[in-house]
């Protein structure tokens, strides 16, 4: 049996095994698909989290649903409950956690093939992740563009902006800006489909960390990996169909605390408090 085929038939059962594998360097192709509960040790809020997600509190909107805020027809008609919220989704200068600095470390190590991050945050690259290594599949707050003229806006005057609780504005047109997050409606950068096959494809292992797995089409990459390759689950709740292959491994909780006794077991917390320094 060649070695790719017998990380295939690799089972883990527990925190342990998975750590032993881990430091026994077993992988070299992780896939790691991320989500907004990775960054709320950082003090940004997620979206579906029961009474702190952002959707739970949008009533001083009047929205005609919650997902509207992040509507793009809707955001041509009224951008201000998106700038409302994006003050909470932009805190001034947000740290990487814990969990973040340990995607770096599997980066250093060589271990990571791509990480896929559905957050806006950009706290991937603040760790230190190389943006190679990294695919923003719903794109960042650290750009934006008008979306009449699509003329490129600094980010620094948008940033002001919101602090300010003011809407920006094109300075060329007078439209309306928007960081280049992904809206629904909008379609995702060309980079998400023609890296993700292979990645999940080649993939050894796929760690899915903080996300209830809902937002199409990131919501379909768990699905690519083959059956016999190993997917992890580190969030507070269930989410997707993760469970129901026999090589899948639920490790439910609070997701900083999992990967902190992760990185313990694997030894390497010196090494991802380091990174901090
Ligand atoms: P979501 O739908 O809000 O789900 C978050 C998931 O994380 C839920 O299952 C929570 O139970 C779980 N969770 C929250 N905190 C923790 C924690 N400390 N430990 C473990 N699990 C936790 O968010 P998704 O990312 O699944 O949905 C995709 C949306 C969210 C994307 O379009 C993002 O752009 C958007 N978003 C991003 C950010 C950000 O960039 N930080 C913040 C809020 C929303």
């Amino acid at each position: 049996m060649s070695q790719r085929n017998d990380k295939k038939s690799l089972q883990l059962d527990s925190i342990e095994s998975l750590a032993s594998a881990l430091k026994q360097g077993i992988f070299s192709n992780i896939v790691v698909l991320i989500g907004a509960g990775i960054s709320t040790a950082a003090g940004i809020p997620d979206f579906r989290t029961p009474k702190t997600g952002l959707y739970d509190n949008l009533d001083k909107y009047s929205l005609p649903h919650p997902t509207a805020v992040f509507d793009i027809e809707f955001f041509r008609r009224n951008p201000q409950p998106f700038y409302k919220v994006a003050k909470e989704l932009m805190p001034i200068s947000p740290e990487p956690t814990f969990a973040h600095r340990f995607l770096s470390v599997l980066n250093e190590k060589g271990m990571l093939r791509r990480i896929y991050s559905q957050n806006v945050d950009g706290l991937e690259l603040a760790a230190g992740v190389a943006p190679s290594r990294l695919v923003q599949a719903h794109g960042s707050m650290a750009s934006a563009h008008c979306i009449d003229c699509h003329a490129e806006i600094a980010i620094d005057k948008v940033k002001q902006a919101i602090q300010n609780d003011q809407i920006p504005v094109c300075e060329n047109c007078t439209g309306v800006v928007k960081p280049d997050i992904v809206f629904f409606g909008e379609g995702l950068k060309e980079r998400f489909f023609t890296l993700s096959i292979d990645d999940l494809r080649c993939a050894d292992l796929l760690l899915i960390i903080g996300t209830s797995l809902v937002v199409m089409p990131v919501a379909s990459l768990p699905a690519m990996v083959h059956d016999q390759v190993p997917r992890v689950l580190i969030n507070m709740e269930p989410s997707g169909d993760i469970g129901t292959r026999p090589n899948d491994l639920l490790l439910l909780g609070d997701c900083q605390e999992t990967i902190k006794r992760l990185a313990s077991l694997c030894g390497w917390q010196d090494e991802i408090q380091r990174q901090k320094l």
